[in-house]
């Protein structure tokens, strides 16, 4: 058996996604993720132009070597856009993989390690009395994990923060589609990192009170601060003892955690917007970190991800997969296999993609009593709907871009 064909599928049910389709000659169907937020095309090219066509006729149980062959074999290694290209031709290879065995694909990574896996949910609101109002929805609706993000004082429209319904689900998506005739440029939104430190102790201090010791409660920081105001933050929540703080400082500067350890004992995530195991090298050899961030969309696939959390393991360090809704449903099992199989699984985000992507993705993952589970169908459990999906065309969104009141501009 060998590959046949590999399509790259551009479509936009609600959200842009990219999924590789790889067909064997036997006629079995992979489905990869490789939707990046904003830069969706530029990864399409990647795959189509230089990725696919050296891959027609390779034995497609070799899933090692093939993430080896397109990793080391560029020679230009890392970064979002190969990286995310990779994740895609992997996953599919393993779907491949587990339903040529007729097996979800959990049971190929080495069985299931639990029966669910703890999720967290996006709960917040432009006021202390909005945001515990949706905590109280997701609390009611079986989370013990929930992610909390307000509205700052005096500042608009910031990251993560939106009014919901009691019991609505949360669909906030913060890349901004572009209207037909309007410039092809990302929304700006303001910020201010002192009034942020401020606010958010009360914010912590509000919902612990009305929800007891049992909730576990996360903050996103967003890659907003410097280490020493990312240190203050941490130290100022320790009372209310957060499940984590992520993002607190920009990503790419791992010594910054250092400053951050040295002051406080609330847990740290960082690593969604990392790539490779390389990204981890400092923050897990010196423990700087409690858990892994990244998602097998954007860190090279089920291979690449697994390599981040067996060295991870070795020092301890759980897992707590990025879950938003650009990682389309296909990473989404992806990450749930993987959590299930590994040892150490800490939490995983979810945020429920919108009825019409789910018209698209047919998934066979389930939520009950706070936990998510892949599965039982064979391979990763998705199913892509191509017609539907034809019928969605890409629609360019951006995330927004975020300034300081004089207009500097500051990480989003
Ligand atoms: C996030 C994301 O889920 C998270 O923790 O930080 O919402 C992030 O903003 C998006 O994935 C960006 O594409
Ligand atoms: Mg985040």
């Amino acid at each position: 058996m060998a590959i046949d064909r590999i399509d790259i599928d551009v479509t936009s049910p609600g959200r842009n996604f990219v999924t590789a389709v790889v067909t064997t000659s036997e006629g079995i169907t992979g489905l990869g993720d490789a939707t990046l937020n904003g830069r969706e095309l530029s990864v399409a090219s990647y795959l189509r132009d230089h990725v696919a066509p050296t891959l027609i006729g390779r034995d497609e149980s070799a899933i090692e070597q093939t993430w080896q062959y397109l990793y080391r074999g560029a020679y230009w290694r890392r970064g979002p856009v190969t990286m995310s290209a990779i994740a895609a031709i992997d996953m599919a290879l393993w779907d491949i993989a587990a339903k040529k065995a007729g097996v979800p694909l959990y049971k190929l990574l080495g069985g299931a390690c639990r029966t669910g896996l703890l999720s967290y949910a996006h709960a917040s609101g432009t006021t202390i009395d909005s945001l515990l109002a949706a905590v109280r929805g997701y609390v009611e609706n079986g989370f013990h994990a929930v992610r909390i993000q307000a509205g700052v004082p005096g500042l608009g429209q910031i990251y993560g923060v939106h009014d919901t319904a009691p019991g609505e689900t949360y669909e906030y998506e913060p890349a901004g589609r572009l209207t037909e005739g309007a410039p092809l440029r990302p929304a700006e939104e303001s910020w201010d990192t002192a009034a942020y430190l401020r606010h958010l102790p009360e914010v912590f201090a509000a919902v612990r009170e009305e929800f007891g010791g049992d909730l576990r409660i996360l903050h996103d920081g967003h890659h907003r601060m410097s280490p020493i105001e990312a240190a203050k933050l941490a130290r100022s929540i320790e009372p209310y003892d957060p499940f984590w703080l992520e993002d607190a400082t920009p990503g790419e500067d791992q010594t910054a955690l250092r400053l951050i350890r040295q002051h406080s004992v609330t847990p740290l995530a960082i690593g969604e917007v990392f790539n490779s195991v390389h990204d981890y090298q400092v923050l897990i050899t010196e423990r700087l970190i409690d858990y892994v961030r990244s998602s097998a969309t954007h860190a090279g696939g089920i291979t690449g991800l697994r390599q981040i959390m067996t060295f991870a393991g070795v020092y301890g360090i759980r897992s707590g997969f990025h879950g938003p809704t650009d990682v389309s449903p296909v990473g989404m099992a992806a990450n749930l296999h993987l959590g299930l199989a590994i040892h150490n699984f800490g939490i995983q985000e979810y945020m429920p993609h919108s009825d019409v992507t789910l018209e698209v993705f047919r998934t066979s993952y389930r939520f009950e009593d706070g936990l998510l589970h892949p599965g039982e169908a064979p391979g990763l459990g998705v199913e892509l709907d191509r017609e539907a999906a034809a019928a969605h065309e890409y629609v360019p969104a951006y995330l927004p871009v975020n300034r300081l009141a004089d207009g500097t501009v500051h990480d989003w």
